[in-house]
């Protein structure tokens, strides 16, 4: 296993937090009516996107799902520029017109997510076997859900990239559910490593809420692309808060589990105190610091101006203008 350093650690535990108290701040805006569109929150989740985050490297690209928010901030686009965006303002990465599902940059080969599950899975094919080929040494994170690995492309994606030996990153959050369908009611297999290994190529299962396991998992897949040996399939078995829909079912066992024993932060915090890597007031000042970190890019969102609806169609198509459809 990699060695990781108190301060990696500590890296780890804060980006958590910032993809909670990011997550958190949005819910509460979407809720005053601030946020407009759709908005899946990712809460629980976060020790996942903070490991894929902490293994990529900037020339890596992202191709991030429905409940990535926290990874478009963690992946080096300015986290007030992501909320902005998410307002629907000005100011944000695509002026206010991507919104949750469409955030792309491609400043740090963000690649943006689309509203068709799965499909970006062979955009991230296509993009990796495109520097394969350049000979460059960059690999393609693609983040889909279990849900996802009902669709054609991921099949499709996974058999091409073990052919190609394409440097593609599968980063599975499985969650356990699809909207309400659980993974056993939908797919062959409840361990969506088998679809990977059915495809020969090499796959780990973590558990997604310990943020070292899945961070050494998320390492040892990147060395073993980076080293051109073709693709790798990461599954970490976590669980999200919401469901799909507010008031969907969850059996109380489940949440009992999920959000109190077996909760990331929670462990997470505990290990590094256990550890005598920061006491329990140095860790929670952390969370003070994220908290006010993330309440300033809320205040830069909400003081943001609108788009011009002039602008609406501009660089949405090349070359396609507002004057043009209008002729
Ligand atoms: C092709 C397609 N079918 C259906 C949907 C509607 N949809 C959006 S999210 C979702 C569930 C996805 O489940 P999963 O992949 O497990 O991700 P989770 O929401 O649990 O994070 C569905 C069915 C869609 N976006 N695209
Ligand atoms: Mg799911």
């Amino acid at each position: 296993m990699p060695e990781i350093s108190s301060d990696q650690y500590l890296a780890l535990f804060r980006d958590m937090w910032r993809v909670r108290k990011f997550e958190q701040a949005l819910e509460r805006e979407f809720k005053r009516g601030k946020v407009p569109g759709m908005l899946h929150i990712g809460l629980g989740q976060e020790a996942t996107l903070s490991a894929i985050a902490h293994t990529l490297r900037k020339e890596d690209g992202i191709f991030p799902d429905h409940r990535c928010h926290g990874l478009l901030f963690l992946k080096g686009t300015p986290g007030k520029q992501i909320m902005a965006e998410l307002f629907g303002r000005a100011t944000g990465i695509c002026s206010g017109k991507g919104g949750s599902l469409h955030s792309a940059d491609a400043s740090v080969n963000n690649f943006g997510d689309n509203g068709v599950q799965g499909s970006y899975m062979v955009t991230a094919l296509g993009v990796a076997l495109g520097w394969k080929m350049q000979g460059k040494n960059s690999l393609a994170a693609v983040v889909v859900g279990d849900g996802t690995a009902g669709r054609g492309e991921w099949h499709e994606s996974m058999n091409l990239a073990s052919v190609w030996k394409a440097p593609v990153l599968f980063v599975c959050v499985n969650n356990g559910y699809a909207i309400s369908t659980s993974v056993g009611a939908s797919h062959a297999t409840e361990d969506l490593v088998d679809f990977a290994k059915a495809y020969k190529i090499p796959a780990i299962q973590v558990d997604g809420n310990d943020i070292l396991a899945a961070y050494q998992a998320t390492q040892e897949a990147a060395a073993h692309i980076r080293a051109g040996k073709g693709p790798y399939f990461v599954e970490y078995k976590t669980w999200r808060w919401q469901g799909m829909f507010s008031g969907e079912f969850r059996p109380a066992e489940e949440v009992k589990y999920f959000k109190e024993e077996h909760e990331p932060i929670t462990m997470a915090k505990a290990d590094l105190h256990k550890k005598g890597i920061a006491s329990l007031e140095q860790l929670d000042a952390i969370e003070k610091e994220v908290e006010a970190e993330i309440e300033g890019w809320v205040a830069y969102a909400q003081e943001s101006p609108m788009p011009d609806p002039a602008k609406a169609t501009a660089n949405v198509y090349v070359g396609w203008e507002v004057e043009s459809w209008q002729s």
